[in-house]
């Protein structure tokens, strides 16, 4: 083989495996964020009811946990994604705009899911059906009521130690990061995800210290 062919292959090889170009933003893994309705609704004013927790939004983060976003990435077409009745079913019970309607129509969510796109979702470097189903299947997989109420936590209004529901959480995925209202009512729970968007990671020391929880004792209140 020539040197000249050999450094090519060598050259492309690594190009390859760097995954160079999804990196150029500095994307680096996912926070798939789930929203707690009872504290999330105390901030903006709710149409729709819901008993569990759903899906705010698959983030793509930096390594030390900012949010990005690319603003010449095309918005998805969620018209045409929607189309497919199924998983219009699966997108309006998992990822509702609490906000728009009371009723199930997933055409009252789409400004939501471009807000989401525009604001969180655009800085990642997937094509856009595959990035949703990615955000569907990995919320379909994570039941946090039950792994919660597993270690005891429920959600009755009572008072839990910051670190059972951390600790509850870690034992499965790795280390999550927790946002409040108020500093002390629990309003979401941020879990970690690859880059590939296939595998829990343990968010690092950094992104937990992004919380806003700032007493030692978190409220987990009743749906309405
Ligand atoms: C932003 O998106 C555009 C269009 O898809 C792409 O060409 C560009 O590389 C992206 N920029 C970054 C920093 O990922
Ligand atoms: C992550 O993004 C933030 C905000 O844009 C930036 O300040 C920080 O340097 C980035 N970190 C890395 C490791 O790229
Ligand atoms: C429609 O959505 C369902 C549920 O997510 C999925 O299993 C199926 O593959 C989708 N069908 C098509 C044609 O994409
Ligand atoms: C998606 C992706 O390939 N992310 C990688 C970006 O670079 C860091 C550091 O080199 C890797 O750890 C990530 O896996």
């Amino acid at each position: 083989m020539s040197a000249t062919l050999f450094i090519f292959i060598v050259m492309f090889v690594s190009c390859i495996s760097s995954g160079a170009a999804q990196n150029s933003s500095g994307f680096d893994h996912f926070w798939l964020v789930q929203s707690w309705p009872p504290v999330y609704c105390q901030q903006i004013n709710c149409k729709r009811k819901a008993s569990d927790f759903v899906l705010h939004g698959l983030w793509p983060v930096n390594s030390t946990g900012h949010s990005l976003k690319n603003s010449s990435k095309a918005t998805p077409n969620f018209y045409a994604m929607i189309r497919n009745h199924s998983f219009a079913i699966e997108m309006d019970e998992y990822w509702p705009s609490l906000g728009s309607t009371e009723g199930h129509d997933p055409l009252k969510h789409i400004g939501f899911w471009e807000h989401e796109w525009e604001q969180h979702g655009s800085g990642q470097p997937y094509e856009g059906l595959y990035y949703v189903q990615a955000a569907i299947r990995l919320r379909k997989s994570v039941n946090l009521l039950r792994i919660l109420g597993n270690q005891g936590i429920f959600p009755d209004g009572r008072n839990y130690w910051k670190t059972a529901y951390v600790d509850a959480i870690k034992a499965i995925y790795g280390y999550p990061i927790l946002k409040c209202y108020n500093g002390h009512l629990l309003k979401e729970l941020i879990i970690c995800v690859d880059g590939q968007a296939r595998n829990f990671i343990s968010c690092s020391k950094k992104e937990q210290g992004s919380s806003n929880c700032h007493k030692n004792i978190i409220n987990f209140p009743p749906p309405k």
